[in-house]
């Protein structure tokens, strides 16, 4: 493969290389095309209409109808700009057939003052040259350029393939669109939520989903995309000819709606459907019996059970089995070291060594359904630039934010198209503009503090808030000029918040951004507040210190309502921004300032750098200290590691300042029959009511509550002891649930 690079190095350096200046019309062009030769021509307007010249079979096709309907340019008959388009071998681009690139999908594209000239290898090659004519047209300019261009990466494009809300038929539509422009030529689909898919993955479509899904495929079919519709059979299936034929069924009733490419996903399942040899005998009946007697169909695609290298039990040898027994044509796709990691050149030889085949990666970023409190709006990076020879395909698993995820988006189809060139921040920066050109530097400012996925199962982390290390630390040095600095970051973000509250122009993008442009607002606030606090000076008239102190507090109480409100996910609820640096560095700072003001004037107030509605009291002097945690649903006090001496009718009460409806409890004193000396009682309506507590076995230290306390309103919760002596236990977890 000839790259920019490549010719460089073997000191083919094409004449004009290197003077294309950075605003040149061509670096609007994403992804990145592989050669570009700009003569020095200063930059004149672009054509308002064309001429199209062309072969009248070839004005048929799905490019030509494609520039028709969606470009801004007019074809008029005696426009004196000429487009002369084809594909290698039809006559209007005979002359220029041999410039061509031999890759599947590439172009020739030739732009003058005079006129285009566009050679496409094949059909999605011409669409592609037309995509990149287009572009580089997009600012009303034309630059005269030469571009040879083609994909790294055979498969480029994405897998819905998340857990959750299934993106909406219009989100769907919208993806398609921006894939086909950004030179992706892949949506598998394979909405884990999507009952036809797995869960009744037997049962065919109904028919106004048929009639969905089939639009989709046309769709896919206007922008170059291959639609593959995945199946997810593994949960219950019978290594039988029934199932095999149910499969089958499924399969044509999905070809007789025009699906002509299909997966089967053999993911996050256990038992009997995780068994290598029957995957590969099923998967082979169906290369055999389906997809090669349908002439017309792709190579069939298929997601192992052992899917990441962690989960890979070499000595079993399931990956082995797959490659040795399944037919050479059939894909097998790939996440890497661990369910979500980036992919280097070592891990591409690991696995390709045993599947007997070039991996199909499927790459689990943006995908946010393990942190649903974090919106992941960073750019796409720590994927190795010298693998694209090892792989067949590279899907991204996105967000159910289907807008949100095209940010990262934009740069993974730039990485697969072109990979040694690609530059993720560079592309960033791109793709924020393409996303929203109304706002970019607002969504610029939000996306800088919505990158990091926050501590997570899978260890996979981004970059977030490094721009702020330094200022940060000097502002909990007390250095001024930091802390102005800090304060006006804070103020930005706010600002970009406001901005994107009022935008108008996405309203999809804004919809999905909207819990955390709220929360954003109050990390702003919070910030004014907490750096004004640290630049108070006494006998200040206003805002004195407790004003601001005030604030601060009731803006973190704010927080913790909005990450409990109903606009958080159920699961996993929470609305995180700022995570990175900006929000610890706050917290710190407010803990830091409200300390050395206690200090200070001899006040005691409070510290706690988060809002927290539970408080803890006790007569029982070990426990007194011991913090209470909500997170989501769960409210926990931690555990003491030491025994405990819990005093006769000692008690331990837990108080919110508000009612919270108990849907179960549990707490372990270390001692099996422990339940029978305390007492559980909650407090609503003025008094106290007890709930029976009990353990499940007699041998089990666990102390249980019974059924009465279910979705049991309460204010107060109460632990005595009423053994009627001094009694030790331990405190090893203790935690209630709530509604
Ligand atoms: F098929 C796979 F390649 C894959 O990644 N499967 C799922 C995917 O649908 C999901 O979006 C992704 C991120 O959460 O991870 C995989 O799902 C998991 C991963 C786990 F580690 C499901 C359960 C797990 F324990």
């Amino acid at each position: 493969m000839m790259t920019i690079n490549h010719l460089l190095k073997a000191g083919l350096v094409l004449a004009t290389l290197g003077c294309v200046p950075a605003s040149a019309q061509i670096s609007l062009v994403n992804p990145v095309p592989q050669q570009v030769s700009t003569p020095s021509q200063p930059l004149t307007a672009a054509p308002q209409a064309w001429r199209l010249k062309a072969d009248a079979a070839r004005l048929q096709s799905f490019a030509v109808k494609n520039l028709q309907q969606h470009c801004a340019i007019t074809c008029e008959a005696a426009a004196p700009f000429t487009l002369t388009l084809g594909v290698k071998g039809d006559k209007a681009v005979k002359k220029y057939a041999a410039k061509a690139p031999k890759h599947a999908e590439g172009y020739y594209l030739q732009l003058s003052q005079q006129g285009a000239v566009v050679v496409g290898s094949d059909e999605v090659g011409l669409f592609y040259g037309l995509q990149t004519l287009q572009q580089s047209l997009a600012e009303g300019k034309l630059q005269e350029a030469t571009v040879t261009d083609w994909p790294d990466v055979p498969f480029r494009g994405t897998v819905e393939g998340f857990y959750g809300t299934p993106w909406s038929h219009k989100a769907r539509l919208s993806q398609i669109e921006f894939y086909g422009r950004n030179k992706m030529n892949v949506y598998i689909y394979g909405p884990k939520d999507d009952p036809y898919h797995r869960d009744h993955w037997r049962v065919p479509y109904p028919e106004d989903e048929a009639k969905r899904i089939q639009e989709l495929n046309e769709h896919a079919k206007q922008w170059g995309v291959k639609f593959y519709w995945a199946i997810h059979p593994g949960v219950d299936i019978k290594w039988n000819d029934a199932d095999r034929d149910a499969l089958l069924a499924k399969f044509e009733k999905m070809y007789a709606l025009g699906i002509r490419a299909f997966a089967v996903f053999f993911d996050d399942i256990w038992g009997e459907g995780t068994k290598a040899d029957k995957q590969a005998a099923l998967l082979n009946y169906v290369d055999n019996h389906f997809i090669a007697t349908h002439k017309d169909v792709a190579p069939l695609i298929m997601c192992p059970t052992e899917y990441n290298r962690a989960w890979a039990n070499d000595e079993k040898g399931y990956l082995r089995t797959l490659g040795e027994q399944m037919n050479q044509g059939i894909e097998i796709m790939w996440t890497g070291n661990t369910v979500v990691h980036c992919i280097d050149k070592e891990s591409m030889e690991w696995i390709n060594q045993r599947i007997r085949r070039k991996a199909y990666i499927w790459w689990n970023f943006p995908v946010s359904d393990f942190v649903r409190d974090h919106i992941l709006l960073g750019p796409a990076y720590g994927n190795g630039l010298d693998i694209a020879a090892d792989m067949s395909g590279f899907v991204s698993n996105p967000m159910e934010h289907a807008e949100a995820s095209k940010i990262s988006l934009y740069g993974i189809a730039d990485y697969t198209w072109n990979m040694e060139a690609y530059e993720p921040i560079r592309d960033w920066e791109k793709g924020l503009a393409a996303v929203l050109p109304a706002a970019t530097p607002a969504l610029r400012t939000f996306a800088l503090y919505n990158k990091d996925l926050g501590p997570n199962g899978h260890g996979f982390r981004r970059e977030e808030g490094d721009e702020l290390k330094t200022v940060a630390q000097q502002a909990l040095q007390g250095q001024e000029a930091a802390l102005n600095e800090l304060a006006k970051r804070c103020r930005d973000l706010g600002t970009a918040a406001d901005v994107l509250l009022a935008d108008q122009t996405n309203p999809e993008l804004l919809r999905e951004l909207r819990p955390w442009l709220l929360q954003a607002k109050n990390v702003a606030d919070f910030g004014a507040a907490v750096t004004a606090m640290t630049a108070c000076k006494d006998g200040k008239a206003f805002p004195t210190f407790t004003d601001l102190y005030t604030q601060a507090r009731s803006i973190q109480q704010q927080m913790y309502e909005l990450e409990n409100s109903t606009v958080r996910h159920a699961l996993q609820p929470g609305i995180k921004v700022a995570t990175g640096v900006m929000l610890p560095t706050l917290h710190a700072l407010f803990k830091q300032t409200v300390e050395k003001y206690n200090t200070a004037h001899g006040t005691d107030l409070v510290t706690a750098a988060e809002y927290n509605p539970y408080k803890l009291t006790t007569d029982v002097p070990q426990l007194r200290l011991l913090p209470v945690t909500a997170r989501g649903n769960d409210v926990n006090i931690s555990p003491a590691l030491e025994v405990i001496q819990w005093p006769k009718d000692g008690s331990l009460t837990l108080e919110a300042d508000r009612d919270f409806t108990i849907v179960g409890m549990d707490f372990n004193f270390g001692v099996p029959g422990a339940a029978k000396d305390f007492k559980l009682e909650l407090y609503s309506n003025g008094q106290w009511r007890e709930v029976s507590i009990m353990h499940y076995a007699d041998n089990d230290p666990v102390i249980h509550t019974g059924g009465e306390i279910s979705a049991s309103p309460a204010s107060r919760l109460r632990v005595t002891n009423i053994s009627g002596s001094d009694r030790q236990v331990y405190f090893k977890h203790f935690k209630f649930v709530k509604q």
